[in-house]
């Protein structure tokens, strides 16, 4: 197993990102820009059937002819967001032995491939795909009782006040490390990610609780940055880093992909969007290694969804 660099894992710990320059061949990305431009064809043909579009834009490229497309119907849009696609090309992203071995070093042997991975058409000249600062995961919640200023010795003491104070203490979830791949190469005019390296250091350890004044951490001295990258870089990032994409203001679409993992011996992070089992020593059987086989799942967890009315 590769993984990472004892020099790549510190930069991780402290700064919360690594970028590896050229870590895919751009040809190992080519079957997941096929597979969607087969799908943007496909809708395009559907939605020119039902007269909702006037052209089929099939003199436009990968990087443009959603956008045209969109232009004349909003809603195509819907089928590539949210965790919509997937298909051959983006199974062989998931399970790519270099991602893998990246994971594997971060949540260990077990590794869980979410189902929470997004393709992101990042249309141009358009707000609504412009991402504002966030993180990944939430925190868990533990709530403490202390007492503030008390006045007197203890409370067997007549004149004893106090006030007491109920606050929630974010507690550190299990490591889910994420990539961001670009499709197309991303740059400050058509929106690349944007980090507040050192950022995800805020969050607080539980080890906090008995010093409640302690667990706000001053983020004063962090300084962002832009990340333009190449098709075939890949940026590793930490749940908790504060990243964004800001406005595309280009002529063409920002095409990424992002992923994420997580242990396999912790409980699934989504069940309504299953991942699965991407590499396992101790349940090698349950590894999922075919598209068809993450369909399945897919396919099951959406029927029994609709079946039950039951939302996951
Ligand atoms: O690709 C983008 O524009 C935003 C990506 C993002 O927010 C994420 O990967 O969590």
């Amino acid at each position: 197993m590769a993984g990472l660099t004892p020099a790549q894992r510190q930069q991780y710990d402290e700064q919360g990102y690594v970028v590896f320059r050229q870590l895919l061949a751009p040809e190992e990305l080519q079957p997941l820009i096929d597979d969607i431009s087969a799908e943007v064809d496909q809708r395009a043909r559907e939605y020119y059937a039902k007269g909702l579009i006037k052209s089929l834009h099939a003199e436009h490229g990968f990087e443009t002819r959603l956008a045209k497309l969109w232009a004349e119907c909003e809603a195509i849009h819907q089928h590539w967001v949210g965790g919509r696609h997937a298909g051959p090309g983006l199974f062989g992203l998931l399970t790519h032995p270099k991602l893998l071995d990246i994971a594997e070093s971060i949540v260990g042997p077990e590794v869980h491939c979410e189902g929470r991975h997004r393709l992101r058409p990042k249309l141009p000249h358009w707000d609504e795909v412009t991402v504002p600062w966030h993180d990944d995961t939430s925190f868990g919640g533990r709530r403490i009782i202390y007492f503030r200023e008390p006045y007197g010795s203890d409370a067997r003491d007549p004149h004893y006040r106090a006030t007491a104070v109920s606050r929630v203490l974010p507690m550190t979830q299990p490591p889910e490390p994420g990539f961001w791949l670009p499709l197309v190469e991303a740059n400050e005019a058509n929106g690349c990610l944007r980090l507040l390296p050192g950022g995800h250091r805020h969050a607080p350890p539980s080890a906090s609780a008995w010093a409640p004044e302690k667990v706000v951490t001053e983020l004063d001295g962090l300084q962002t940055v832009s990340l333009p990258m190449q098709v075939g870089d890949v940026l590793l990032f930490h749940q908790h880093l504060p990243h964004h994409s800001p406005f595309n203001g280009s002529d063409h679409i920002r095409w990424s992909v992002d992923i994420r993992y997580q242990d396999g011996r912790q409980r699934v992070k989504s069940a309504r969007e299953p991942g699965f089992l991407a590499r396992s020593k101790e349940r090698p059987e349950d590894v999922v290694t075919t598209f068809e086989g993450y369909r399945r799942i897919r396919d099951a967890v959406r029927e029994f969804m609709e079946q039950t009315g039951l939302r996951l």
